[in-house]
């Protein structure tokens, strides 16, 4: 479509209407929304502002090379030259290159800031130092190719002076940029692949057994906790069981369950291994921890594990804060219905000591309330099982 046809075009013109209207409504409502909570400036603008500036930006553009266009031909009437076009893209491809490189710049000073808080956490150092390497590696190589690209671009434009070499096929070339890359991803995924083994080898299997078992259970919308009592081993559970009081469906067949304790903070000990048992009982929820870098989806029927070490306890981090309000907490990172933004838990890192202590005060899950009611279950034992299943899934 020619630019005269996109100007008359009456969707396009709706269309920039309509985008004009929302743009201007919402910043207007920002600006009004921020002022009245006393904030300086606009904090926050629209995407429809977004696109508007980009239409606004676009037809500026089509505007200029129009302008340009007209001016070459009053050139070329005059039998004068008229306009290289070809040294005017070439310039153009500089100005992209260097407004590319600015943009860069100010992604990463700006934006950089969003990145996750501090690691706090054994794997989560080597998370970053992975994300890091491979942040590093394909920064360069962004910058070479994308300097070499748009400088060839501009030393080999058009002239008439010279011939095109025709380059049909080069093995050398082929190998090289198949093989490089090759090699350097094999590397990066080696060593990711060994961190993520670390994280999530069983508890069981060779190295370190977890310190800490703590079951953790989603639900729309909230984090359910469960400790060992204390023989410190955590009873069996059969999602079959959920129902009444036995809101986590804890086999209460199995002597182990008889002392799990419940608890309202997942408190846990520094530098001590925990490993997280994860369960769902409605929808897939997701155990997210930034700053333990700790993320496992929470899969009803499907229970999966997580095993870190904290390395920095909720002081600690305060004071390297210097927030004295400062909290860990456990987010669900899943968008798993209305309430999903509110569904979160703190997390308390405290020293081995503060931990025994605070697990002594914990009640147990077995109270006398459930104690009766799972006589009654047992009763109907045959009953309990109606279609939890057909729910869940
Ligand atoms: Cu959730």
């Amino acid at each position: 479509m020619g630019f005269n046809k996109v100007i008359t075009s009456k969707k396009m013109l709706s269309l920039f209407a309509v985008l004009m209207l929302t743009g201007t409504n919402l910043l207007m409502a920002q600006g009004t929304a921020t002022a009245a909570a006393e904030k300086p400036g606009v904090d926050w603008l629209s995407v429809s502002y977004y696109i508007l500036l980009f239409v606004l930006a676009c037809i500026a553009i089509a505007v200029i090379g129009k302008i340009l266009k007209v001016y070459d031909l009053s050139q070329k009437i005059q039998g004068k030259a008229g306009i290289n076009w070809n040294n005017l893209m070439a310039i153009i491809c500089i100005v992209f290159l260097i407004a590319g490189a600015v943009g860069t710049y100010w992604s990463f000073s700006v934006q950089g800031k969003m990145l996750l808080p501090d690691a706090a956490s054994v794997h989560g150092v080597k998370i970053d130092s992975m994300f890091w390497t491979t942040t590093v590696i394909t920064f360069i190589v962004f910058v070479v190719t994308q300097i070499l690209l748009f400088t060839f671009l501009f030393v080999y434009k058009h002239s008439s002076k010279r011939r095109a070499y025709f380059l049909p096929h080069n093995n050398t070339i082929e190998k090289v940029w198949t093989i490089i890359p090759a090699i350097v991803l094999t590397v990066l995924v080696i060593f990711g692949f060994f961190t993520w083994q670390e994280v999530t080898n069983s508890a069981d299997a060779k190295g370190q057994p977890a310190s800490i078992n703590v079951d953790i259970t989603g639900k729309q919308f909230q984090w359910d906790l469960r400790y060992p009592g204390p023989d410190g081993l955590l009873g069996k559970k059969n999602y079959k069981l959920v129902g009444g009081a036995n809101k986590m469906g804890i086999d209460y067949t199995d002597k182990n369950s008889m002392d799990d304790l419940a608890a309202d903070t997942l408190v846990i000990p520094v530098n001590k291994s925990v490993r997280l048992n994860i369960f769902a009982l409605d929808v897939i929820h997701s155990v997210y921890m930034p700053h333990f870098r700790v993320q496992l989806n929470a899969v009803p029927g499907l229970p999966t594990y997580f095993k870190f070490t904290p390395t920095l306890t909720t002081q600690e981090m305060r004071n390297k804060l210097d927030d004295p309000k400062f909290e860990y907490l456990v987010y669900c990172n899943k968008i798993c219905g209305a309430s999903h933004y509110n569904m979160q838990k703190i997390v308390r890192v405290v020293s081995e000591a503060e931990y025994t202590q605070w697990l002594a005060k914990q009640q147990p899950l077995l109270t006398p309330a459930l104690r009766t009611e799972l006589k009654l279950a047992e009763v109907k034992n045959n009953n309990i099982s109606t279609n939890r299943l057909a729910l869940n899934n």
